[in-house]
């Protein structure tokens, strides 16, 4: 008999996905069904949706047990409702995320998953020899995310190609260690995980992947590039040891993201204490 997989949450954030959704709901419970042999929980992660994305779900439930979901009701932004998801990590052996418009397949997610055995955190890359995308970015989109690239590069120096793909999966062991230093709400959240788990020593395993761009975005380019870089700057001055000295700056901050109406960045958690909301 071959030996069970480890168990496995997907994790789904969702806004306003009713009209793309269901499909890939259906598509990853059935093809993991068949083709994983661990225990296998989708759980969407729903925030501040105006449409009909919760009843979308819950019809995607019937005949898929594997289906599950969270609803937060305030504006968490993706990152924060990763952030939320994330603490799932004690009831799995691997956790990881796909966008809710099916731009990653199932199978390309499976492929990522059998990787984990070569590292704790293993994610999907648009730009490595091997992958496959099917682009349909704007020039204008294509140029900002390579703009951003740079900079993350040389705010970081984390040599990773690819940080935006949606696709990651990772170990319970490393989010489980580095869960209180994820504070990055927006679409910058993937920047934070990395660069914690990098802290951390944790193994980073970048794999070509098959990506597809769906129409239908939800990134709004001018405001979702300046909360990007604006949080970017900001997870730079936290791990930097000027820090403490930017108190002050601290209103500021936070007229910033609210001009740009992006979520608020979390406060790190202290030991011992509840985690919340600046
Ligand atoms: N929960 C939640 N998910 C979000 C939010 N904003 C975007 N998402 C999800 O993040 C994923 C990526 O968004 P998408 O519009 O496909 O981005 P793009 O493909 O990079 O243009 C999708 O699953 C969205 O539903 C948000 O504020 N909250
Ligand atoms: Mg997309």
């Amino acid at each position: 008999m071959q030996p069970e997989a480890p168990s496995l949450v997907l994790l789904i954030p969702a806004y306003n996905e009713q009209s793309r959704i269901e499909p890939v709901l259906i598509a990853y419970a059935r093809h993991f069904r068949s083709h994983y042999r661990g225990k296998f929980r989708i759980v969407v992660v729903l925030n501040g949706c105006t449409d009909n994305t919760l009843g979308v779900v819950r019809s995607a439930q019937a005949g898929h047990p594997e289906i599950e979901y969270l609803e937060f009701k305030g504006r968490i932004g993706k990152g924060g409702a990763l952030i939320e998801g994330l603490k799932l990590a004690p009831t799995t052996d691997l956790i990881g995320y796909v966008d809710a418009d099916g731009a990653t397949a199932p199978e390309a997610f499976l492929e990522l998953v059998a990787l984990t055995s070569q590292a704790d955190c293993v994610i999907g890359s648009r730009w490595l020899p091997g992958s496959i995308l099917h682009q349909a970015q704007t020039t204008r989109r294509q140029f900002a995310s390579r703009v951003f690239h740079t900079i993350v590069q040389l705010c970081f120096w984390m040599n990773i190609r690819d940080t935006q793909c949606g696709a990651k999966v990772m170990r319970r062991a490393a989010v489980e260690k580095v869960h209180s230093h994820l504070t990055i709400a927006d679409m910058a959240f993937d920047i934070n995980l990395l660069y914690v788990l990098r802290r951390e020593g944790f193994s980073i395993l970048e794999a070509p992947t098959e990506w597809t761009d769906k129409i239908g975005s939800k990134v709004a380019l001018g405001k979702t590039s300046l909360t990007m870089l604006l949080s970017v700057i900001r997870l730079r001055l936290v791990y930097s040891p000027f820090y403490r000295w930017l108190r002050p700056l601290r209103p500021l901050e936070t007229w910033l993201y609210t001009k740009l109406s992006a979520p608020l960045p979390l406060a790190p958690q202290e030991e011992g204490k509840p985690r919340s909301a600046r």
